[in-house]
């Protein structure tokens, strides 16, 4: 039995993710996150994901930009397998229940939990007192998009990991204040080879579509000589690559790039390691550019298709968030009247 189903006994199973359409998807948010949702897909749990533009407004975020960032993000996911029958799949504002439940965790989350969230110190940077109120309640709103669903599993990248920590403290304080049982401990999973990619440029920084170089990131739309380029360019070391892995340890620009490849190939790091420990970078890199577009050309290709047809898209998330509503909207009932408001 996994961990999430023994700690959460009177729970269904249900997966819930999202990613934010704050940007172009990139080779980080698919690798740490979306090919870990579609491989739940096929559990036989039920898996709901999200697009969560409420979460992109944190930081600035051009009108128009985010209506395409957002139908270019669900193209995304419909390329790259999500099957809108077998997983609910919607944008996170055509279902309000998320920013009702956020409120009362903003209630319940203590100010000192969230002082401790490294994400917002790493956004904010310097010129915290201009950050929006927003970015500094974000894990909260993200606790009430898994909470919402009664979620038990949420398939994330190691850089949400403490997010999700601070949605079990929520559940954890809210059914103790109110004397229930009422939200689940739900699990984080974060598996594989590429739970954290790090940029091109520098193996020290995560992979993030917000990053200003464009050469840091491999962009899910990018085409094959984009992608080849930015494999030759990317930052190594003069050294040929190990045959261990313990060898990438103090190397983590190589680290990257050989991690890169296990995940797009499915392999382990130290069957990797076996095949290509000795080669020089010269030689691995376009072994790597290779792999990268055979595995991404089909997906951009079937992104562009699907971005042909605007409507569709919108018709599948509209399906996707009225159902996700019918899952949402008993949940906040039972959440309000748990608190005492009237007329819930
Ligand atoms: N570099 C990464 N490696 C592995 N997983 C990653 N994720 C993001 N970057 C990497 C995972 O993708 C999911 C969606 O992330 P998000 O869009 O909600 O926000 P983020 O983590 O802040 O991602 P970005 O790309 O860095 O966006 P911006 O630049 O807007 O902040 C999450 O599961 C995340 O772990």
């Amino acid at each position: 039995m996994s961990e999430a189903a023994q700690n959460n006994p009177a729970f269904t199973p249900r997966v819930f993710s999202g990613i934010q359409p704050s940007g172009g998807l990139t080779l980080g948010n698919y690798l740490g996150a979306m090919k870990r949702f579609l491989d739940m897909q096929g559990s036989g749990i039920e898996t709901i994901y999200c697009v969560v533009d409420m979460h992109a407004i944190t930081v600035w975020q051009d009108p128009e930009a985010l209506r395409k960032q957002t139908r270019e993000l669900t193209a995304g996911y419909l390329a790259a397998g999500l099957d809108p029958t077998k997983s609910i799949l919607f944008n996170q504002s055509q279902v309000p229940e998320h920013a009702q439940l956020a409120w009362i965790f903003n209630c319940v989350a203590r100010l000192g939990w969230m002082n401790r969230m490294t994400q917002f110190k790493d956004k904010a940077g310097k010129n915290a007192e201009k950050a929006s109120l927003g970015l500094y309640a974000y894990p909260a709103l993200m606790a009430a998009d898994i909470l919402l669903y009664h979620a038990t599993q949420v398939p994330v990248g190691e850089d949400q990991k403490q997010h999700v920590e601070l949605t079990r403290d929520i559940a954890a304080k809210f059914n103790h204040d109110y004397g229930t049982e009422f939200f689940p401990m739900t699990e984080p999973v974060i598996e594989g080879a590429a739970t954290r990619v790090m940029s091109l440029r520098d193996g020290s920084k995560k992979m993030s579509k917000s990053d200003p170089s464009d050469a840091s990131r491999i962009n899910m739309t990018d085409d094959a000589d984009a992608i080849a380029k930015k494999i030759r360019k990317a930052k190594t070391d003069p050294e040929p690559l190990p045959s261990e892995p313990a060898g990438l340890a103090e190397r983590p620009e190589a680290r990257n790039l050989v991690n890169i490849y296990a995940a797009l190939s499915e392999q382990s790091v130290d069957a990797v390691m076996a095949d290509v420990g000795g080669k020089a970078f010269s030689e691995f890199k376009p072994m790597l550019a290779d792999l990268a577009v055979a595995k991404l050309a089909p997906i951009s290709t079937e992104m562009a298709r699907y971005m042909e047809d605007p409507a569709e898209i919108d018709r599948i998330l509209a399906d996707g968030a009225s159902r996700a509503r019918k899952i949402a909207a008993p949940i906040l009932k039972k959440t309000y009247e748990i608190v005492g408001m009237v007329g819930a």
